[in-house]
C-alpha cells in the first residue's frame, strides 16, 4: 500500500465506482485489483462515497466502527480497527422491513449504540466515555459490501464506507452500570445464530466510544449531539434470505428486530 494521497480525480473516480455499485446493486470490482492506495486515500474516497449520499439529500445520522471483535475481524480477514460514516437514508425502523432487492448481497450483525450527547470540536476532547455519551441501545447494522463475493483489503473496505448500508436502532435507555459483560443473542426466525458477550467488543464497548472519537478527529468526521455511534458487531455477520424476521437481545436492554420481505430465497443474487 503506498503512503501518498491520490489525485482528486482518482478520489472521485473510485467513489463514483462504488457509488454506482450501491445504486446500481451490481458488485464491482475491488479496488486492490487496480489500484494501490493508501489509507487516507481510502478515507478520502469514503468521505466522496458518504459525500454523495448527502447530494442525494441525505443528512449524516452517525459513525460506526468495524473490527471491533476478534471474530469478526476473523471472518473478514482484516485486523484493524477501522471507522465509517452513517446517513439517514441507512435507518431502518426497529420492527420495520427491508427488500433485498435494495442491496447486492446484505448481512446482519449484532451491535449496541450509543448516542452522543454534545458536540465534540476534533481533539478537544479526551475525557470518560460515559461523559460524552447519554444513551445506549441494542442494534443491529446491515452491511453490504460493494465488492463481488464480499472479498476486500483494508483500503478497499474503508474505502467502500466500511460496507455500510443499514441501521436498525432498539429503545434508547440511559448508560448503566456493566456495560461490559452483557449477553448478546442474535436469531433469525428463532433460531440462534450468535451468541456472545457486549466484551467481544474492544473488551468493553465504551472503548468503542472513545476509539471512534479520536479517529473521527484523524478523519474530519463531525461530531454533533445526537450523533449515532455503532460499536462494532459483537459476533459474526449472517446473509439475508427473503422472509427472515431477525432479532439480536442484549442482557437489560432489550431487543431490535427487522424482518426481510419475500419468501423467496435470492441472497447474493446480485454478485455477477
Ligand atoms: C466490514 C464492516 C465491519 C463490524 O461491525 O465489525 C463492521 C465488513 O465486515 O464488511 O461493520
Ligand atoms: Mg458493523
Amino acid at each position: 500500500m503506498s503512503t501518498h494521497v491520490a489525485t482528486d480525480s482518482l478520489v472521485e473516480d473510485l467513489a463514483s465506482r462504488l457509488d454506482a455499485a450501491a445504486m446500481t446493486r451490481t458488485a464491482c470490482a475491488q479496488l486492490s485489483q487496480s489500484h494501490k492506495i493508501s489509507l487516507d486515500t481510502a478515507y478520502a474516497v469514503q468521505r466522496a462515497v458518504a459525500g454523495r449520499r448527502l447530494a442525494r439529500c441525505e443528512h449524516p445520522l452517525g459513525i460506526k466502527l468495524g473490527f471491533t471483535s476478534r471474530t469478526k475481524a476473523a471472518q473478514m480477514g482484516v485486523s484493524e480497527v477501522i471507522i465509517g460514516r452513517l446517513t439517514s437514508g441507512m435507518l431502518v425502523a426497529d420492527g420495520g422491513e427491508i427488500n433485498l432487492g435494495d442491496y447486492i448481497h446484505p448481512r446482519a450483525e449484532p451491535e449496541l449504540a450509543f448516542r452522543l450527547s454534545r458536540d465534540l470540536a476534533p481533539g478537544e476532547w479526551n475525557g470518560q466515555a460515559t461523559d460524552i455519551v447519554d444513551a445506549v441501545a441494542p442494534a443491529m447494522e446491515i452491511i453490504d459490501s460493494r465488492f463481488r463475493d464480499f472479498r476486500f483489503d483494508l483500503a478497499d473496505v474503508v474505502a467502500d464506507n466500511t460496507s455500510a448500508s443499514g441501521a436498525v436502532i432498539g429503545a434508547w435507555r440511559p448508560i448503566g452500570e456493566g456495560l461490559d459483560n452483557r449477553g448478546v443473542l442474535f436469531e433469525t426466525d428463532g433460531r440462534i445464530v450468535g451468541a456472545g458477550s457486549t466484551a467481544a467488543i474492544l473488551g468493553d464497548p465504551l472503548r468503542a466510544v472513545t476509539a471512534a472519537v479520536r479517529m473521527a478527529a484523524r478523519y474530519q468526521i463531525t461530531l454533533s449531539a445526537g450523533t449515532v455511534l455503532l460499536a462494532g458487531a459483537a459476533t459474526p455477520a449472517v446473509a439475508l434470505r427473503a422472509g427472515t424476521a431477525v432479532s439480536t437481545s442484549v442482557s437489560g436492554l432489550g431487543r431490535v428486530r427487522f424482518t426481510v420481505a419475500g419468501s423467496d430465497s435470492l441472497a447474493g443474487a446480485n454478485d455477477e
